[in-house]
């Protein structure tokens, strides 16, 4: 199993399923979800809006998630999952861990070999760098079950300052 830290826009990689930091309306946004939206072409939001219909009529809740296929991207699914906006006075760490589990599961339950996240939660939702990277990278290496399908994952980081976090956090809990 290797995690991997990369440098650059996720919806640039060639993976088999990339995730997307959505929001409950699945409608897109701004952020990851807006670039997705946008070089993924319309058929995401289609079946988006198609599962909104059918099985979230409320929205999807935080922490869970649900694969679209990837439109024009080079990924072959799209993996939609809700962060929690980030709270000082409550600790929802356990939302956002339960993002990198379910888009995992999801993942698996397709078959994927390799999956891509951005730091979910990171941007607009204003979780801080150094602890959304102790909780991804924590998390996935704990979900990472030899058994699974999912045998690379991929930290897609925008920005150098989340990749040097992203890289001290994964040296600490190496
Ligand atoms: N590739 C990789 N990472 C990116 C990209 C990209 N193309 N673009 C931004 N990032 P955000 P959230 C980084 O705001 O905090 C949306 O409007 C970014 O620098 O995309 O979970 C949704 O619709 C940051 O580190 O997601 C929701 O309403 C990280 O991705 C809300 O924002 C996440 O930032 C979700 O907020």
């Amino acid at each position: 199993m290797n995690v991997l830290l990369v440098r650059g826009d996720i919806t640039e990689q060639r993976v088999d399923a990339i995730v997307n930091a959505a929001n409950s309306s699945l409608m897109g946004g701004g952020g990851v979800d807006g670039a997705i939206h946008r070089r993924g072409g319309p058929d995401i939001l289609a079946e988006c809006r198609e599962l909104r219909g059918s099985r979230y009529p409320d929205g999807l809740p935080a922490g869970q998630a649900v694969a679209t296929t990837a439109g024009l991207l080079p990924a072959r699914w799209v993996i939609h999952t809700v962060g929690p906006v980030y709270s000082r006075g409550e600790d929802r760490s356990h939302l956002l861990a339960s993002c990198y589990r379910e888009s995992l599961n999801v993942a698996a339950s397709l078959g994927a070999a390799t999956v891509a996240f951005p730091a979910i939660s990171t941007g607009v939702y204003q979780w801080p760098m150094r602890d959304a990277a102790r909780v991804a990278l924590s998390t996935v290496r704990q979900a990472l079950s030899p058994g699974s399908s999912v045998n690379e994952v991929r930290f897609v980081l925008f920005d150098s300052a989340a990749y040097a976090v992203f890289e001290e956090s994964l040296a600490e809990t190496r």
